[in-house]
């Protein structure tokens, strides 16, 4: 059993950049990540027509299941695993499949109310920010939503200025004050590269990391 040994919260508005962060690390620290996705974790409305789910508001704290979210935070960190829940964003609906989950050395939640609910805050040892400009940001979202999601550009403009937009400056921004750090652009490899030496000096290499040094310490010393 894996009892991860550290965790990580990444947020920032839509198109920041944050899965890839969080896909960044999880590749490159050599260690077993866990990656919990927010967008999992949106409330099953599978009672509402579809009609009604497209017009639910995605960018409010109230479209999220928070108790499902802190459940399984809590288990993964004690070392349990999870069934976890999957999202059809062409459809705005929970999957009737979950995915069992394993806990990793290191767990990653990632999504744009990441640093918003106290709890969670309270879970994560580091809480990284990610702050692309908003124009940026459309234009991805837009080749996101239309390529991968199946919308049309016409949709895609009237939520981002009817919710995306507000709910960004309303409820997701100002998150950015529980950030331990703030990631200019989500593609900062310097940023990145830091961040990776920081999960390995913090998690399962802790051990292996102070025996080289303690060797180290001795081998300098008899010299
Ligand atoms: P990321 N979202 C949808 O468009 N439809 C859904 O069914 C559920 C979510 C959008 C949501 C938010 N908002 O901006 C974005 N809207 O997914 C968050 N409108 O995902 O962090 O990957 O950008
Ligand atoms: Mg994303």
């Amino acid at each position: 059993m894996t009892i991860p040994s550290f965790a990580i919260g990444i947020a920032g508005g839509t198109g920041a950049g944050k899965t890839t962060v969080a896909r960044e690390i999880s590749e490159n620290v050599g260690e077993s990540v866990t990656l919990v996705a927010l967008d999992n974790y949106y409330e099953d409305l599978s009672h509402m027509a579809f009609e009604e789910r497209a017009n639910v508001n995605y960018d409010h704290p109230s479209a999220f299941e928070w108790e499902l979210l802190r459940e399984h935070l809590d288990a993964l960190l004690s070392g349990q695993a999870i069934e976890m829940p999957q999202y059809d964003f062409s459809e705005h609906l929970r999957k009737d499949e979950t995915v069992h989950v394993e806990p990793g050395e290191v767990i990653i939640l990632e999504g744009i109310l990441a640093l918003y609910d106290d709890d969670v805050n309270d879970m994560l040892d580091l809480h990284i920010y990610v702050e692309t400009d908003a124009d940026v940001r459309i234009l991805r979202r837009i080749e996101r939503d239309v390529v991968d999601r199946g919308r049309d550009l016409e949709g895609v403009m009237d939520q981002y200025l009817s919710t995306v937009k507000p709910m960004h400056e309303q409820f997701i921004e100002p998150t950015k004050k529980h950030a331990d750090i703030i990631i200019p652009e989500g593609a900062n490899s310097m940023a990145v590269t830091l961040l990776e030496e920081k999960v390995q000096a913090e998690s399962g290499n802790v051990a292996e990391w102070a025996a080289r040094e303690a060797d180290l310490d001795t081998s300098e010393r008899s010299r």
